[in-house]
């Protein structure tokens, strides 16, 4: 039989490299672009391990020519739209930059499936962050909730959004949107709050450092494992016909709660060591996220196999078990 073939972008990212593992699982010859780095060894440090197993070529969304080619050659069955300057804090430094990667990149990417290879089905990584001041009388977000971002980044993704859907009825293209709450593993960058929080206070439970500075710990989050998200992503793309659905827990804490559950869990009292810095609050915050998934976990049955307390459980256990490594 053929095999299915798939194309990510952003294979290297946290999410890039669970989804390139979950297609490997489901048999597929998984594709997928990485950006020069000018350390070589970070160019693929999320996928390393899948090294003989997927097909990596250099790639940027900035890039149209070399989307151009590699879809056509490539000619995917999926192509899986993961790449983005994905860290809002920081878009409220680079605008410019974070507007040309997740809007025009994805407008880039559009066209070349448009151009080259209009059969293929495409997911966009759209995000809650698109919600921003918005919330629905019952306190959720769903797909039907208003979008009022409150930063660069889901200005940029609620263009993609629309692009997307856009791109559906103009051209009648099988091109959807995962409207994703956060998601986090021990993959994520060490500068998003739950990674950062766990490697801390694990650093701090072996007295490698004495304090935490943080931002705001008034914000609430709907915190749910990568792991089960790239799963809805598979499901959304194969859906009998091109739609837009909303992944997430239903559960929402605070950055303070997350502080609170971890620094416990490792026999602390967060307050003994975390500190607020104005260096990591924002322009402008998004206060509150909690999404309703219904439509997703009744249309495919999905539900998250991980609880927020399994989440940093294993985050935790990761960041002990790296300190136990060789180098330390
Ligand atoms: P991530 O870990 O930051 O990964 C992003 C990937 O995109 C990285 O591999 C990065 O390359 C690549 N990239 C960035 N700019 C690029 C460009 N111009 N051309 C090609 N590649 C580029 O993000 P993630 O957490 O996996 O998130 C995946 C996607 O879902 C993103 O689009 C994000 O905005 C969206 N999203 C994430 C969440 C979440 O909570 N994680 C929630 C909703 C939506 P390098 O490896 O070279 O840095
Ligand atoms: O912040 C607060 C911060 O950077 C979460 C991305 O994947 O999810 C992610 O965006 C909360 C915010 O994620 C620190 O102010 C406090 O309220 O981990 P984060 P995010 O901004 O929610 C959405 C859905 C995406 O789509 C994005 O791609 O934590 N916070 N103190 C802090 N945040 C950080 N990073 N660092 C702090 O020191």
């Amino acid at each position: 039989m053929v095999k299915k073939k798939a194309f990510i972008t952003g294979i290297n990212g946290q999410d890039g490299s669970y989804l390139a593992e979950l297609l490997l699982e489901k048999d597929y010859d998984v594709y997928g672009i990485v950006r020069r780095n000018s350390i070589a060894e970070h160019q693929e440090s999320r996928i390393n391990h899948l090294e003989d197993l997927v097909h990596t070529e250099y790639g940027d969304l900035l890039d149209v020519s070399c989307l151009e080619r590699l879809l056509r050659t490539i000619q995917p069955d999926e192509i899986y739209n993961i790449a983005a300057q994905s860290h809002v804090r920081i878009s409220m430094d680079i605008p410019s930059f974070t507007v040309q990667s997740n809007a025009l990149g994805l407008l880039n990417i559009l066209e070349a499936y448009r151009n080259n290879c209009p059969t293929a089905k495409f997911y966009q990584a759209s995000s809650s962050e698109m919600f921003g001041r918005s919330v629905d009388d019952d306190g959720y977000q769903r797909e039907t909730t208003k979008m009022e971002p409150t930063s660069p980044y889901g200005c940029t993704k609620v263009f993609g959004y629309n692009m997307v859907k856009h791109y559906r009825f103009a051209y009648n293209l099988f091109a959807v949107n995962g409207i994703l709450f956060n998601h986090e593993s021990p993959r994520r960058g060490s500068n998003f709050v739950t990674n950062k929080v766990v490697k801390s206070a694990v650093e701090i439970s072996l007295g490698k450092l004495n304090e935490l500075p943080l931002g705001n710990l008034d914000a609430y989050r709907d915190w749910g494992h990568s792991k089960d998200y790239v799963r809805a992503m598979h499901m959304i793309m194969n859906h009998t016909e091109p739609d837009d659905f909303v992944c997430a827990t239903g559960v929402t804490n605070s950055v303070g709660d997350m502080c609170k559950y971890v620094f416990s869990k490792l026999g602390m009292d967060y307050k003994d060591y975390v500190t607020q810095d104005p260096r990591y609050m924002r322009a402008e915050e998004l206060k509150y996220l909690r999404g309703d998934s219904t439509k997703l976990r009744t249309t495919f049955g999905w539900k998250p196999e991980y609880t927020f307390e399994d989440l940093m459980d294993e985050m935790i256990f990761h960041w002990q078990d790296y300190y136990k490594g060789p180098k330390y």
